[in-house]
């Protein structure tokens, strides 16, 4: 007996976890025990022998029971003091500051122009970068050997030995996805087209990829006032003040009449401010739609007529949020990112604020 309970209670002190010590007392005073079967022996004894040997087993199972409930305890007490040296967290820390990156300036204004005009009445349309010649020239009224080709600068995109097709080119303004939109919807008429342009351009004020919105609204009846007042409206929007322009007739193959628009401006200490002063700054190209274009763009001209504008989204983002250097916008330059970026939630209002 004495040996049984050493050799039990050794055994339970050095179980190393709760499922050994599970383990242990089956072995011990489980059904099929080491202590059950021997109390089931009590039935072949003498009653004499019975009378010592029944008490001190139930006092061995007793024994065994309370050091098997006493480990639990411990094994259980040891498990929670080790949850809380390894699980511990200091909620006084300061928190881990992740930095938010920011919206472009050029992405900022693209929303700020699409937000103006479409309050006018304008849809949205975008088109490919990569285009047919046919779009981005024939179409506006500029043939193979007219000297616009030459002027644009144009990417053409290559072509394999042999294969004589006119090359593709990267699209010089945003007027194919206008083409486009004509095709598509015919008269009446009202968009806009936002987008990426490319021409092989590079100093101070240009840079070889840049960002145009262009306009284009064909009615029966739409004249040069409607495109003045709509332009005055829009310059009025997106500065937040009444701005005056001033039309001066010009020259573009896709427009007849054509004229560029100038903004009315202030020069204030190198910097300009517009809508105040009596200067003007050139902002914008615009005209009445050619008849050849109107019929690349499947529209009947003795029926319909209206006007287009092209205008550079680089440029007013530099005029109205003081930006010095054009080039800047394409370094991607963290430190110019944060100090010229907006905020996601700055969205872009109808009324030139942000
Ligand atoms: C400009 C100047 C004048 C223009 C023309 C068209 C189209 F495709 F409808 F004919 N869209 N934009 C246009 C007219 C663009 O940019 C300086």
């Amino acid at each position: 007996m004495d040996d049984l309970k050493a050799k039990w209670l050794q055994l339970i002190g050095a179980a190393g976890d709760e499922s050994a010590l599970e383990d242990l007392r089956v072995q011990a005073v489980g059904k099929k025990g080491e202590v059950s079967l021997k109390m089931r022996e009590l039935g072949k004894m003498t009653p004499e022998e019975r009378q010592i040997a029944g008490p001190a087993l139930n006092a061995l199972k007793d024994e065994i029971n309370a050091a098997l409930a006493a480990k639990k305890a411990a094994l259980g007490d040891a498990a929670l003091d080790e949850r809380l040296r390894s699980e511990w967290l200091d909620v006084t820390l300061p928190g881990r500051t992740r930095r938010a990156g920011t919206i472009h300036p050029v992405s900022q204004v693209w929303e700020e122009c699409t937000a103006i005009f479409a309050d006018m009445g304008f849809a949205v349309a975008e088109g490919p970068q990569v285009e047919d010649d046919w779009y981005n020239f024939d179409a506006l009224n500029i043939p193979s050997h007219h000297p616009a080709r030459a002027e644009m600068d144009t990417f053409y995109m290559h072509r394999a030995a042999g294969d004589n097709r006119p090359p593709h080119v990267l699209r010089t303004h945003t007027s194919p996805v206008q083409i486009r939109s004509m095709q598509a919807e015919g008269a009446p008429i009202r968009t806009i087209s936002p987008g990426r342009v490319y021409r092989a351009d590079y100093d101070q004020t240009h840079t070889p990829m840049f960002h145009q919105v262009e306009g284009l609204a064909i009615d029966r009846d739409i004249s040069m006032a409607n495109l003045k007042w709509c332009l005055e409206e829009f310059f009025s929007a997106y500065f937040g003040t009444a701005v005056k322009t001033r039309f001066r007739a010009s020259h573009f193959p896709f427009t007849e009449p054509s004229a560029e628009v100038d903004i009315q401006c202030a020069w204030e200490g190198g910097t300009v401010k517009v809508g105040e002063g009596d200067d003007w700054l050139e902002v914008l190209g615009s005209g009445m739609v050619h008849p050849k274009v109107l019929q690349a763009g499947g529209i009947d001209p003795a029926a319909w007529q209206g006007f287009a504008f092209g205008m550079g989204i680089d440029r007013i983002a530099m005029l109205k949020y003081g930006i010095p250097d054009l080039r800047a916008f394409f370094d991607s330059d963290l430190r110019w990112l944060r100090h010229y970026g907006f905020s996601a939630l700055q969205v872009p209002t109808l009324r030139g604020g942000v």
